[in-house]
């Protein structure tokens, strides 16, 4: 058996590299724009916003061709129709889907204090829609396919792997009683109104960031296939600040623990925001790739452009994909696929983590997308047919009756449950008046996004893709300690990576 000093990974690929067809067209488009830098890694007084240990010990191999079942791309117009994979041509798609995917063992974290925070009066965000989506995911029977477990609450240490130590003390020690104390460092963490201090709001952080790690850790340990942070998907929050609501980047914190043992880590964000807090974090590296469709252009947080890329080793490897309002389920789909796919070709993670930001669906009291619940659905749906070990996440999402219809429905997908369109009866059946059903529909606002500007982003998007030659390739990487292990555990301690927990149970009960 092999035991190794320091926990250390071996990461080997001798594959065959040749050029996906998507990325072989895209390579006679034009060049790409210029990356533009959220920070200089040159400047001494701007320390880097990105991840600081070394990500980037690495020895590139040729990667492969297409590892991943191919997906028939634009399936929003009838999910349920007969599919047309090659591999299996005379089945219906839902038929088709099951030959290469078995049952996947599905975790999900929910801890019933969550609901119970509140941002404040007239705040969109509302946590409470966490605990409405648990109550229909329950009365939908769906807990009897789902691994329900309770996270661990994240620590302040845990949080200061991607934040500043200074900035996760603030945390954890303001109250609004003692916000008089704190005066200067409001504007310095930047909490006020999009990120009020409310009361407990360290423990809805540590709530949120636990649920998160939980998810990777129990895809680390091989114990489940998908794991469902609906409390989770805070992707705005900085490191030395909040941002849009988000004070923890939970993400981050499951992406740092995916990356202990996957040598490539997919993320990718269907909130109507860009997903700038985690791009920013991982911009320099090549071990996440990042990639966030969004509305751009007079909005908030108003960064991904489409020339925004990642920058030094991280170059090629964030993909932003800039929409304009009123993007309908079909035009999503015929940027999402394609720039998934392609993604998936040429990148070939070993994990992935989808934000579902479900104010991107039709109706949104902040947003401005035109998706119904199978359109934004669609997308996990996509996602999940590559049977790579996936972490989901939540995010935005302010009409919060059809945040739960979403982000329900999208839990009965992923372990393989039809849901009758007639909600059954819950605890707040009231808010889900008049129709009392499932669906989110699309509306007939008018869609922004032509097929010529759609055209154009996919061929610049593709062509920036192309320029990722392979798949970085990690041979010996240091890899920082488990989250679970005890701080009295000693250092020196012979770990051998083959010997992770098979049953995470115990390290959350
Ligand atoms: F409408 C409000 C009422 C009270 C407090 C805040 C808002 C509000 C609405 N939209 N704040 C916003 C956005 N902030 C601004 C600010 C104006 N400033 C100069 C900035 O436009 C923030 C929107 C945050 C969206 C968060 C998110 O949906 O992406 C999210 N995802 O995961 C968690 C949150
Ligand atoms: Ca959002």
């Amino acid at each position: 058996m092999l035991h190794i000093r320091r926990r250390t990974l071996e990461y080997s690929d001798r594959r065959i590299h040749s050029l996906p067809p998507l990325a072989q067209a895209a390579v006679a488009v034009g060049s790409s724009k210029a990356a533009k830098s959220p920070t200089d890694p040159t400047d001494p007084t701007d320390p880097p916003s990105s991840i600081p240990f070394d990500l980037d010990q690495r020895d590139l191999k040729a990667p492969a061709f297409a590892p991943y079942p191919r997906v028939q791309h634009s399936e929003v117009a009838n999910l349920e129709t007969p599919g047309d994979n090659p591999l299996t041509p005379n089945l219906t798609s839902a038929e088709a889907n099951m030959v290469p995917n078995p049952k996947s063992r599905v975790s999900y974290f929910y801890d019933t204090d969550v609901g119970n925070y509140h941002y404040g009066p007239g705040h969109p965000m509302k946590p409470h829609r966490m605990r409405m989506t648990h109550n229909l995911i329950l009365n939908y029977g769906l807990d009897k396919k789902l691994d329900v477990l309770k996270p661990r609450r994240a620590t302040a240490k845990e949080m200061a792997r991607i934040h500043t130590d200074e900035y996760v003390d603030f945390l954890w020690r303001v109250t609004p009683d003692t916000m008089d104390k704190f005066v200067a460092h409001q504007s310095k963490f930047n909490v006020g109104e999009d990120c009020p201090v409310f009361e407990g709001l360290s423990e809805f952080c540590s709530i949120s960031a636990g649920g998160s790690i939980g998810a990777a850790q129990k895809l680390n340990c091989g114990d489940s296939d998908i794991a469902i942070n609906w409390s989770g998907g805070l992707h705005h929050a900085k490191k030395r600040e909040a941002s849009g609501f988000c004070y923890v980047n939970d993400i981050a914190l499951a992406i740092m623990e995916l990356l202990k043992y996957h040598q490539r880590v997919l993320y990718i964000d269907i909130d109507v925001h860009h997903g700038d807090g985690v791009e920013e974090l991982f911009y320099t590296t090549d071990r996440v790739m990042t990639v966030s469709f969004h509305k751009y252009g007079d909005y908030f947080p108003g960064t991904g452009e489409l020339g925004d890329i990642g920058q030094g080793k991280g170059k090629h490897y964030a993909v932003n994909v800039p929409l304009r309002q009123g993007i309908d389920d079909e035009t999503y789909a015929s940027i999402f696929e394609p720039t998934i796919q392609a993604v998936m070709d040429w990148y070939r993670p070993t994990a992935i983590v989808l934000q579902c930001g479900a104010d991107s669906l039709s109706g949104d009291r902040l947003g401005c997308f035109n998706l119904s619940h199978k359109g934004h659905a669609n997308c996990v749906k996509f996602v999940k047919k590559f049977n790579v070990p996936l972490v989901i996440v939540g995010g935005g999402g302010y009409t919060i009756r059809n945040v739960c219809r979403a982000w329900t429905y999208e839990t009965g997908l992923l372990v393989g449950e039809q849901l009758d369109p007639e909600l059954p009866y819950n605890d707040y059946f009231d808010y889900f008046g008049p129709d009392y059903r499932l669906e989110v529909p699309s509306s007939n606002m008018e869609n922004g996004n032509t097929p010529a500007y759609l055209e154009k982003i996919r061929l610049q998007v593709l062509q920036n893709l192309s320029n990722t030659k392979f798949a970085p390739s990690v041979q010996m990487q240091d890899v920082p300690p488990d989250f679970f292990s005890r701080d009295d555990e000693d250092e020196d301690d012979i770990i051998n990576p083959d010997s992770r927990p098979r049953d995470c149970r115990e390290l959350w009960e």
